[in-house]
């Protein structure tokens, strides 16, 4: 008997309001009708103990650290990542909505009252070395102003127009990075996509359908991990 092989790890990445729930859950259909076992996880996983001081934080129902809300949501991931190498290695296709990308994207956007950063890039990387590494992640790009045009912008902790201008420059730096550091990698090189999620729902759907289709036409190599 053959061994199982390895499925693909897709990731959906973004800033707030570009779409990923929505497209993360119309991809998971796609795959289902295609017959593929898939299960599509969320991040921040808000049913779990550490997901719900999350929820509460974003809320903002609660007080928390800089430092200690980054590392419950860096914690929230690795209570997951063993169950998402074990899909994978199964056979099971992950789909997540964001991943470590948002951590830092996030997390290293926060200022103090005068503009000055408050968390360090590499501070804010180094909780997530380790994690799963994804075959390819789908960034939705959407601009602040075409964000805000979309429901519910603005009820969460991190919705404001200048963090997310922040943050949308910092997900261009971890693309970057990422890139650079993919061209001298030894384990299977991470697909970094930028996708414009300002165009129609159908559209940006056929456009991620074509970065995954030919996921499935080559054998996937063995899991690597982030960083
Ligand atoms: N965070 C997260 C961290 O700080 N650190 C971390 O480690 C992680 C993982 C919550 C916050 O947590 C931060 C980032 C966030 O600020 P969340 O739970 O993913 O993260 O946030 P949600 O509020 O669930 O999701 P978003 O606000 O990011 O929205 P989505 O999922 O990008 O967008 P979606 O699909 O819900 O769509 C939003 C609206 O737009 C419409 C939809 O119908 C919906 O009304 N829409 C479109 N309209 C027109 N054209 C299109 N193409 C559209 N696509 C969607
Ligand atoms: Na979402």
């Amino acid at each position: 008997m053959a061994a199982t092989q390895r499925a693909p790890f897709i990731v959906i990445e973004g800033l707030d309001r570009s779409g990923k729930t929505t497209q993360t859950s119309n991809l998971l259909v796609r795959l289902q009708k295609d017959g593929k076992d898939v299960q599509l996880i969320k991040f921040p996983d808000r049913t779990t103990p550490i997901g719900q001081m999350i929820d509460s934080y974003l809320r903002s129902a609660s007080e928390l650290d800089d430092r200690a809300i980054h590392l419950l949501f860096s914690a929230n991931r690795w209570e997951l990542a063993s169950t998402i190498e074990k899909l994978l290695n199964s056979g099971t296709t992950v789909i997540c909505d964001r991943y470590a990308f948002s951590g830092i994207a996030f997390s290293a956007s926060k200022v103090d009252a005068s503009g000055h950063r408050l968390l360090s890039y590499e501070w804010c990387k180094s909780p997530d070395i380790g994690l799963p590494k994804p075959d390819i992640v789908l960034f939705l790009d959407i601009t602040p102003e075409k964000a805000r045009e979309r429901g519910g912008y603005g009820e969460e902790r991190y919705e404001k127009e200048e963090m997310q201008r922040r943050v949308r420059t910092n997900f261009e730096g971890i693309r970057k990075e990422m890139m650079e550091l993919e061209s001298k990698s030894q384990d299977h090189t991470l697909v970094w996509e930028v996708i414009d999620a300002g165009r129609s729902l159908e559209e940006v759907e056929q456009d991620i359908w074509s970065h995954i289709e030919p996921l499935y036409r080559s054998q996937c190599p063995s899991l690597g991990r982030l960083w």
